[in-house]
Parts: C-alpha cells; structure tokens; sequence
C-alpha cells in the first residue's frame, strides 16, 4: 500500500470556494449532482490536470461550464477523476452527476443507512465515496445542500449551516435546503433524512443570539435525550466562560444512530452520534454511561473552535484538533464533577490505553510522520497524549498566559487550516519563551521514564534528587533526544505539612515544578531541617513512568498525608501494584502469596475515611487491573498468574476488613430520588466497589443476587451482574440474573451491549466457548458496531485470563471474527485488531500462539488497506 509522507505535503493547484450539492436519496441508487466552483491557484500552469480523490464511485454525469466533457479528456475510474486540460479561465464550474447505494453500505463511511435513516460519516476520507472531491482537510469550501426524498420515508431532512428553504416536489417526494456560511473541509460535511423523533431547546449565547438545539433519536425515545441536551447547554455555557467562545450558526443539531463506527462526529452544526453517546435514564444507562455522554456532548461541541473553525492542514496534524479538544473535555468535566476523580480516571485511561501503544509496536508520535491508513491513527496517542501535551503546555506557561495564547490561537488561525507549529507558536509569542525542546513531545514516540533517587544530608540542610531521564527506542526511531519534562513535586514533612526550603540548585524550579531539560540533573534544595518525603509528578504533570527509590515507609506516608489528591492516590495505588507483583511472582515459584497487614489495613482506613468523597475512595479501592499488572511486569507474561495473584489480594482485603466494609455498605443505600450528579454516583461506585470485596466473603452471591433484585438504577444492577456473573460463574444466583436480565431488556439493543460485555469479560477458559455461542444470540450482528466491540471487543481487550487461554484457541476465535467483520467493516475489524499489539511481552507459549493467529490473518485474502497496516506493523 501507498504510504503518506508529511514531508510531501503540497498545497494542491486548485481550491474549491464553492460546492452545491443536490441528493436524490433512495436506499439502493443515490443520485449525488455536485455542482463545484472550481479556482486555479495563483501561479500553477494552466495546463495543471486537476484530479480529484474517489473511492468506489461510479460516474454518470460530467460537464464543464455547463457542456458535456468529452471522454478523451479525462480519466475516470471508481477511485480517481482526471481532468486532463481544464479550462484555461481561471474559474469554472464542474458539475459530477454520481450513483450510490447508501442501503448497502456496511463499511459506514460516507452516506449510508442506519435503521432506514439515511446519515453521513465523511472524516477522515468519507466525502470521496459520495463524489468526486479534493477529499482533503485544507479545500475549504462554502457548501450548499438539497435533499430530495420520498416524504414518508424521510419526514426529516438535515443537512450542516442553517435552514433556507423547503417544499413539495409532488408523487410523495420533499426537498429542503441548508447552507453553510462557514467554509469547511469536506469530512465536516453531514446529511441525515429519515423519520426520527426531536427534543427542541434553546441557548441564548453571550451576545444575546437564540439558537435553536435539536437532538433527533428514533420515535419514543426523545425523553431519553434529556441528559444529553442538559450537557450540551453547559458545554456551551461553559465554552463561553472558560475560553470566550460563542456559538456562531441560528441552530445547532445532534442526531443519534445505532450503527457508527466511533462515538461521535462533530459535522458543522450537526453532530452526528453513536446512540449510546445520547440516549440516557435511570434504568438503561449506568454512571459511567452519564459520564461519557457528558463527556463526548462537549468534545463534539467544543470542536466547533477547536477543528472546524481553525481546522488541520493535514490529517498528520490531527491532534492540533483531536488532543486540545480532548484537553478541553477533561477540563469541562472537571469543573462540572470533582477534578481530582477526574484526573486519576484520565490518567488511568491513558496508562491503559496510551501507555501501552507507545510502548509496543504500534508506537507513533502525536504528530505522525507517515501512515498508509489514516482511519488507524484515531489513537490512544493522538487523542489522549496529545491533550496530555496540551496540559503541559498550560502547566509551564501558567493559566493566564495559556489562555492568551489560546485566545492569539482563535484570533491568528479562525478560518485556517492550520498547523501543530502554528500552535506552538502561538504560545512562544504569547508567553515570550522557546517552546522548541518542549515541541518533541509532538514529534518523537516513546513513553519518557525518570529515574529518581533522593538522599537528605541533615548536617548540611541539604536534600537532593538525582534525576535522569531515557526514552526507550521506538519502531523506527531507535535514538531519541532529550525532552523538556515538566516534573510538579512536594517535600512533605510530618503531618502532611510541606517542608520549606530557602534555594534550589541544578534545575529550574518554578511554582513547585522542576523543569527536566537535560538527561541528568541533580536538583539540591538548600535549608532542609528534616528529611521530607517526596511527592513526584503531582497532578500528573507529565506522562512518563518513574523508577523511584522510595522508602515503604515514605509511600505509606503519602498514601496518607500527600495534599495532593492525586498523589495520594498514585502513592496508594503502588503500594496496591507492588503487593501484586511481588504475589504474581510467589505464585510463579509455587508459593501460597502473603500480604502485609499494614497495606490491607489502609484499604479499610481509605474505605472508611469520611474526609474523602465517595468516587475517590471507589477509585483508591479498585485494584489495579489485569492488564495494569501485566504493564508494569512488562514481559514473560502469565495472565493467569496474575489473575491468582489479583484474587488473593482482593480476598486478603475483604476479609480483614469485612466488618467497616458491610457497615458502609448499608450506610450507602440509595436514600433519596435518583439523581446522576457526581456526589450521587460516586457513593453508587463506592457501594458497588465494597460489593464487589463483600462478594468473595461467606454469602457473597446472597448478598449479591440481593443487591440485583433490589436496585433501582442500571448502575447497580449492572454492577451486581458483574458481580455474580464474573465472581459466581455458573452459580444458581448467577444463571437466574443473566436470565432475568435477557428477559427484561432483551429488546434493547444497548442494554444487551452490557449483557454481552460482562459475559465477554467472565474470567476463565470457558469464556471464549461462551462468547461463540453468544455471536449466534439474536441481538448479536457482526454488522453493527456497538455489538461487536461489547462482544468480541471485550472479550479481547479486557478478559486477560479468557483471551489469552494457554492453548491459544482465544487467539483462533479471535482471528476468524477479525476477518468476518472486516469482510464488512475494515475500520472496525482493524481497531478490534490493535487487542494483540501487546503480543510480545507474553510468556513464550502464548506468544507463539498469538502470532500464529497474527500471521493468519496476515495471510487471508483480498485483505482491507486497514486490517494489512495494522497486522503488518503489530508482527514487525
Ligand atoms: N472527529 C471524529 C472522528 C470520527 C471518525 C474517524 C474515522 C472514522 C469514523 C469516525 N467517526 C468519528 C470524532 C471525534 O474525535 O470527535
Ligand atoms: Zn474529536
């Protein structure tokens, strides 16, 4: 496959200012009449061919300033449009006259069906298999849209910018007009025609326009988008508030489908998502599904700024969208629920997910250089790294001048299809500082490690750290440079006290952060009376690992007293990993795992500790998981060691510290009306955590099965199935729950998606058994997404001990449902591919297993661009 080079960026030799578009929609025979103002850029020959990107299209129609081209002058083929000798004015006018079958579509790129609801996906390269395009992200475009369609099927027609104009076309058929004032890239570009449901609001913006919202869902369901339309009216008060911008168009309109192949899309003034990112009540959707959905409201909508209106010259620049936007939802979730909760879920999120990108195979920095399949670099590293880089960037600059430079962003780059070092500079001319060591973080791959050790010399009042950093190599980048590595700290003394120092040495150190610039540095703070403890890499300033020498004592110390809430929690949850790690290890040479009693009875003293809220207790108590575990072993790995290891440690804790676990337990007992505010969900997490400890006690599965038949919300129903199905497998309790469950939600596809995941994440070599049976269950289709990845997803992503079984036959299973979805969707059946990336830190056996199965879908045929890249770079 053809690989795309950032060096080769080249403005292309034409612009297309204006595009009409008219659609004759049908589900088997689309007709698409693009009507394109086409412009000759300053300076290129007019003998310049102008060829256009397609994919899989068939051409019916094509003329120049309103005459029929003729065939010798052009070259058409499904995949490109060659215009041989355009005219030699330097505007003219293309009309393309294309046939599309949207009902056949399963790859959900471009226009397609879902439910009988015609819809759009364009980004990244969608738009190309609607017409023939410069299908690129710096082609801005004034777009102008008619639908025409048979009323009765499609009551409603959408399209991105504002309503001009709509009527009757007779024998059945409607039409309506939109048009966009804002030029925009064609991947903004969105339809959506069908017969759906609306919940109608309204936003009055910071300069007193009405804007009218809509989210559109299937009939019957409008009550369920409340939630919804609650986060889209903070997330525009809130970009209002915190970066000074305004909604720009009179409407702004969100529909829900049920097949996508991502969360969410953020097309120009119609968003367009994933029904299980909207649709929410108390009985089919749990905290974390309030969460997300409040989440992904405001990333969609921020990207209003953040991505279309300063957009990405290229698709190598698709953090200069993806990580701000992401910053920017973090920063929006955190002043709505609590920020410290906020950032340790984040960081366990990209420690998860990114961490483990960056440091196998498919590591890429993030900004790539280079991809052949631009759908696979929608990662971990772009979305999540890259709003870690953000972060940074505000930690050295400070909140002010991070917001000027944000606000020179808006101001220099509105209309632009901008660039990372547009963005970079924006923030040196507003802060006055070289920021171009700190912009490696965008250009080199690798998770940077800091070794750290302290000693403190009491005679002479002096306490130093000697730091060091490395990034270990990368796939084709083997020497790396030194990073400009943020480093927020504290000396903590007795009671949690900071302990004062008079002057630093060997590094700068501003506003409690050590600046990390060279590979060693020895920082020495003068005027240190006692020997503090030190608190490293507060907030999370920087994402990197630490190999720090830090006494047992000092780690149970922090995971007391450290003022920093993150800190604190980070402090206990080492002490959590290194019990696990050090059990894995005795199970290994056959040994029955020991605890200390002072780690278990701080897990009893955090439970009970009324200081802390609810959510953050919940997060300190759940142990770090199985694929966590295996991260920091980092090779020869055996899941089902670790799991052992897991068990015992859950065990330990539950037992010594049933007696505060019950009592707390009862005392958490919804009391009062359902509500899904942070406070209200963070006492349900912290209920369910303890339930799920309770549940390896004598009467675990009474008390759980307890727990299913009494809740009154899906969190805790969802939670007590986990329970009983993953602690109680095959146990009475847990074969009536899992039937009781199908009984009554049996007809909703997104609450079987939960059916199916805590099925797919059962621990166990049976599970893979299960989970083949479970693809002939009649909610289940390998063509939509949202089942495959609850299912088949889950299964291979977050089932350790299930998917790798010893004898491979996890991987087998996996490997034929690869090359089954892909046969209808490559994107999806390439992102379910990424679950084995991480191939090669496993004990000997199951990495031959799992390449054996790498290598057989390697070899299948007529493999997608898609599924070849990611295989391909997994086994090199
Ligand atoms: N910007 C959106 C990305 C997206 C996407 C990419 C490839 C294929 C399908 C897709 N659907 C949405 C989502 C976002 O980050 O906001
Ligand atoms: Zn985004």
């Amino acid at each position: 496959g053809q690989v795309f080079k950032l060096e080769d960026y080249r403005p292309n030799d034409y612009l297309i200012p204006q595009t009409d578009l008219t659609f004759r929609l049908s589900p088997d025979a689309t007709r698409v009449t693009a009507v394109l103002t086409i412009e000759r850029r300053d300076g290129v020959s007019v003998s310049a061919p102008l060829v256009l990107d397609g994919d899989g299209l068939t051409l019916k129609r094509i003329e120049i300033d309103g005459k029929k081209v003729k065939p010798a002058d052009l070259l058409a083929t499904p995949d490109q449009l060659t215009i041989l000798e355009p005219p030699v004015a330097r505007r003219f006018q293309l009309l393309i006259e294309t046939e599309v079958a949207p009902a056949g579509n399963e790859a959900l790129m471009g226009l397609y069906r879902s439910s009988h609801v015609y819809c759009t996906q364009c980004e990244a390269e969608g738009f190309r298999r609607i017409t023939y395009f410069l299908d690129r992200p710096d082609i801005l475009s004034v777009y102008t849209v008619r639908m025409e369609a048979m009323r009765d099927e499609a009551p409603l027609l959408l399209s991105n910018g504002n309503p001009l104009e709509k009527g009757d076309l007779g024998d059945g058929w409607h039409y309506a007009v939109w048009h966009d004032p804002f030029p925009k890239p064609s991947y903004l570009f969105a339809l959506v025609a069908g017969n759906l449901g609306r919940l109608a609001d309204s936003f009055v913006t910071l300069s007193g326009r009405t804007v009218e919202l809509g989210i559109y869902v299937e009939p019957g369901k409008e009550t369920l988008a409340g939630y919804a339309m609650d986060a889209l009216k903070r997330s525009m008060k809130w970009d209002e508030e915190a970066f000074g911008r305004e909604y720009d168009l009179d409407v702004f309109n969100i529909v829900a489908v049920s097949d996508f192949n991502m969360g969410a899309m953020e097309n120009k003034g119609l968003n367009i998502f994933n029904d299980k990112y909207v649709l929410a009540d108390r009985e089919t959707a749990t905290d974390a599904d309030f969460a997300n959905i409040e989440a992904i409201i405001a990333h969609e909508y921020f990207h209003n700024w953040t991505g279309n209106r300063i957009t990405c010259r290229d698709w190598f620049q698709l953090c200069l969208k993806e990580g701000l936007t992401v910053f920017r939802d973090h920063e929006f979730s955190a002043d709505q629920r609590s920020r410290a909760v906020k950032r340790i879920a984040e960081v366990r999120t990209l420690r998860a997910h990114q961490f483990p990108e960056d440091q196998g195979p498919l590591a890429h920095p993030v900004r790539p250089r280079r991809y052949r399949e631009i759908n696979n670099f929608y990662t971990a590293t772009v979305y999540e790294k890259g709003s870690e880089v953000v972060r940074m960037i505000r930690t050295i600059l400070g909140a002010d001048v991070f917001r000027a430079g944000m606000d020179l962003y808006f101001e220099r780059h509105d209309g632009d299809a901008a660039t990372i070092e547009d963005f970079i500079k924006v923030f040196e001319d507003a802060s006055g500082r070289d920021l171009s060591q700190f912009a490696l973080w965008y250009h080199q791959a690798g998770t940077p490690n800091l070794t750290i050790s302290s000693t403190h010399n009491p005679a002479a009042q002096e306490f130093t750290l000697e730091i060091e950093q490395s990034v270990p190599p990368t796939p084709s980048e083997s020497r790396k440079r030194l990073m400009h590595i943020p480093l927020a700290f504290g000396l903590i003394g007795a009671g949690g006290k900071p302990v004062p120092y008079s002057s630093v040495e060997g590094a700068s150190v501003e506003d409690g952060v050590i600046h990390i610039r060279k590979r060693r540095h020895m920082v020495r703070f003068s005027g240190v009376t006692e020997r503090p403890a030190v608190s490293l890499n507060r907030g999370f300033s920087a994402p990197v690992t630490l190999s720090v020498e830090q006494k047992a004592d000092d780690q149970f110390f922090l995971a007391r007293h450290d003022g920093d809430a993150f800190s604190r929690w980070q402090a206990f949850n080492t002490l959590l990993t290194d019990a696990l790690i050090s059990a894995f290890r005795e199970i290994l040479g056959g040994k029955q795992p020991a605890f200390a009693p002072r780690l278990i009875e701080l897990a009893g003293s955090i439970a009970g500790d009324e200081t802390l809220e609810p959510a953050y207790r919940a997060l300190a108590l759940a142990l770090p998981g199985e694929a966590d575990i295996a991260r920091d072993i980092g090779r020869n790995i055996d899941p089902d060691a670790i799991y052992a290891a897991r068990e015992a440690l859950a065990l330990a804790i539950g037992t010594a510290n049933r007696d505060v676990f019950s009592g707390l337990y009862l005392s958490l007992a919804d009391r009062e009306a359902f509500s899904p505010d942070a406070a209200s969900a963070g006492r349900r997490a912290l209920r369910n955590t303890l339930l799920d400890y309770l549940s390896l006690q004598p009467g675990g599965a009474e008390l759980a099965a307890g727990h299913f038949q009494s809740a009154t919300n899906m969190t805790d129903r969802a939670a007590a199935l986990a329970v009983l199905a993953h602690r109680h497998h095959g146990s009475p309790e847990a074969v009536e729950a899992l039937a009781a469950f199908e009984t009554t939600y049996g007809s909703d596809p997104l609450i079987m998606d939960k059916w199916f995941q805590i099925q797919a994440s059962v621990p166990g070599p049976q599970t893979v058994d299960t989970v083949k049976a479970l693809t002939n269950h009649p909610a289940f289709s390998m063509g939509n997404p949202n089942r495959v990845r609850s299912l088949i997803g889950t299964f291979s992503s977050a089932n350790q001990t299930g998917f790798h079984r010893a004898d491979g036959e996890g991987y087998w299973f996996f490997a034929q449902t690869v090359l089954e979805v892909e046969k209808r969707n490559p994107q999806v059946a390439a992102r379910l591919a990424t679950a084995l990336r991480s191939w090669r830190s496993l004990e000997p056996l199951r990495q031959a297993k799992a390449r054996e199965a790498l290598l057989s879908i390697a070899g299948a045929e007529n493999l997608s661009a898609d599924l070849r890249d990611i295989v391909e770079r997994t086994l090199a």
